[in-house]
């Protein structure tokens, strides 16, 4: 069998050597879940709860491991990495309490009884990226199983390592055999096979919205059920009304975190005109103080990028003659490093204000007003998040219903809350994640009608 070498973009050593699967493993894991449906599907709501909680309490007792383990294959500083780890113990918690309350509809209707039943899509082929191996696994495995489908899950070639053992954990916690697999192998073709295999019925990609694109057309070929979560390129609108001090202080980590490599990543700054000269000069400070290093320090607010190519795709976007208005530093030494840049002024076609850059470069551009921020935020094919500062309620208000995007914050960052829908708008996903809406997108619903008369 092949394998293929994870590297710890920090140190440029190597963790481990991980099987990469054949077309073939993923169809004898597709009978095994296909073993395990029926079994599965008629647990009983509340012992299916019990197992998904037994699931979460394991998980929990297993935080720091998963935590130090990401922390080495993907090079997200510590702290974010236990966050990562916390949020698959809640999001398990919380779909927990779904089985209980997946509730149909009694629907008056003449001669009869009518209702509703939300039955369980089927098998569900979920397939991770590298930049959040763990809460991505988590926001697609926990709904999934909750609604009674198994679900084999396809991490990132770079970023296995934590999807194989939150696999081990389900079975330590008493999961069947067969309702969750995690299947490491390439895109191209353990993805591809849970993409073109009959029995999947359900496929979740989060990745480029050039594989989605892909993806999409595979899935389109059998009407299979999709959801996709693809690129962004966010904006986070800083109006003259704003707290300057708190919007300047935390526009950083709103980019920066993992290193730029977020979806939801606010990587276009537009600031009111007026005070465009002052919040260049708040943001200096706060740029030039992100601490960029160790991951395992938990000082470390910034990590290395993943990997030699994605930092080399990330320079490209910074050349020589780039306007870097300042920047952060990087440690010397092995390490796939890049600084946290801010890119002022830039040319409206500028590919760094344009494209997803998935990196640490943030550009930064003035606007007249609420319309010419509107319209620069919405000039771009993605809708995933934003920002909007400001003090004033209306105009808070009217921004965020004329954003075309499907997560923003007011005068804060915060994209991702597990109780909360969350997905894009345009190119950047479709169906939603997370809260309430998640369930919909692993059932279907079924109309039984029962005559009286
Ligand atoms: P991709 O290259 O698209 O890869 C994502 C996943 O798809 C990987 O597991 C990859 O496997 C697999 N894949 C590749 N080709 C495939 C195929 N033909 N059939 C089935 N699966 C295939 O993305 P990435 O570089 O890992 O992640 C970065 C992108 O993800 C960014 O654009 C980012 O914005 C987006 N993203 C979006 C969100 C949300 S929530 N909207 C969240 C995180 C990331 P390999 O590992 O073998 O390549």
């Amino acid at each position: 069998m092949s394998t293929f070498t994870v590297v710890n973009p920090a140190t440029e050593e190597t963790v481990a050597a991980v099987p990469s699967c054949s077309a073939e493993q993923a169809d004898e894991a597709v009978a095994r879940a296909a073993a395990a449906q029926a079994a599965w599907r008629s647990v009983g709501p509340g012992d299916r709860a019990a197992l998904l909680r037994r699931f979460a309490e394991v998980v929990d007792t297993h935080l720091e491991e998963l935590a130090q383990l990401e922390v080495a294959c993907s090079g997200h500083p510590v702290g974010q990495a236990r966050w990562e780890a916390g949020n698959v113990r809640d999001v398990l918690r919380y779909y927990s309490a779904a089985p209980e309350r997946l509730t149909g509809q009694q629907i008056p209707v003449p001669g009869g009884l009518d209702v509703t039943f939300k039955e369980p899509v089927g098998i569900v082929g979920l397939i991770v990226p590298w930049n959040f191996p763990m809460p991505i696994l988590g926001w697609g495995l926990a709904p999934a199983l909750a609604a009674g489908n198994p679900v084999i899950a396809k991490p990132a070639e770079r970023t296995p390592l934590t999807a194989i053992r939150i696999g081990e954990l389900a079975l330590e916690a008493g999961l069947p055999e067969g309702v969750f697999q995690v299947l490491p192998g390439k895109g191209s073709v353990v993805g591809q096979r849970l993409v073109d295999h009959e029995a999947v019925r359900k496929i979740v990609f989060t990745g480029s919205t050039e594989v989605g694109r892909h993806i999409m057309a595979g899935c389109a070929r059998q009407v299979k059920r999709l959801t996709l979560e693809l690129g962004g390129k966010s904006a986070n609108i800083v109006f003259a009304d704003a707290n300057l001090e708190r919007a300047a202080a935390t526009a950083p980590s709103a980019v920066f975190d993992i290193a730029g490599q977020d979806c939801c990543a606010r990587s276009r700054i537009l600031v009111q005109r007026s005070v465009f000269d002052r919040f260049m000069e708040l943001l200096e400070p706060a740029v030039r103080g992100v601490a960029v290093g160790d991951p395992r320090d938990s000082a470390t607010e910034m990590g290395p990028l993943i990997s030699a190519e994605h930092r080399a795709r990330v320079a490209s976007y910074v050349p020589d003659q780039a306007p870097v208005a300042f920047r952060g530093t990087t440690p010397a030494g092995p390490g796939f490093w890049f600084p946290p840049t801010v890119l002022a002024p830039v040319a409206a076609d500028d590919p760094a204000f344009t494209e997803e850059v998935f990196g640490p470069v943030v550009t930064v551009v003035p606007v007249e007003d609420e319309a010419e921020a509107i319209a620069i935020a919405n000039d771009t094919p993605y809708g995933l998040s934003g920002s909007i500062w400001t003090e004033n309620l209306g105009r808070a208000l009217r921004v965020a219903r004329a954003v075309e995007t499907g997560n923003l914050s007011v005068n804060s960052h915060a994209s991702v809350r597990y109780w909360t829908p969350f997905g894009g708008f345009k190119q950047s996903g479709l169906g939603r994640e997370l809260g309430p809406d998640a369930l919909d997108a692993f059932t279907e619903v079924k109309n039984v009608f029962i005559a009286t008369d």
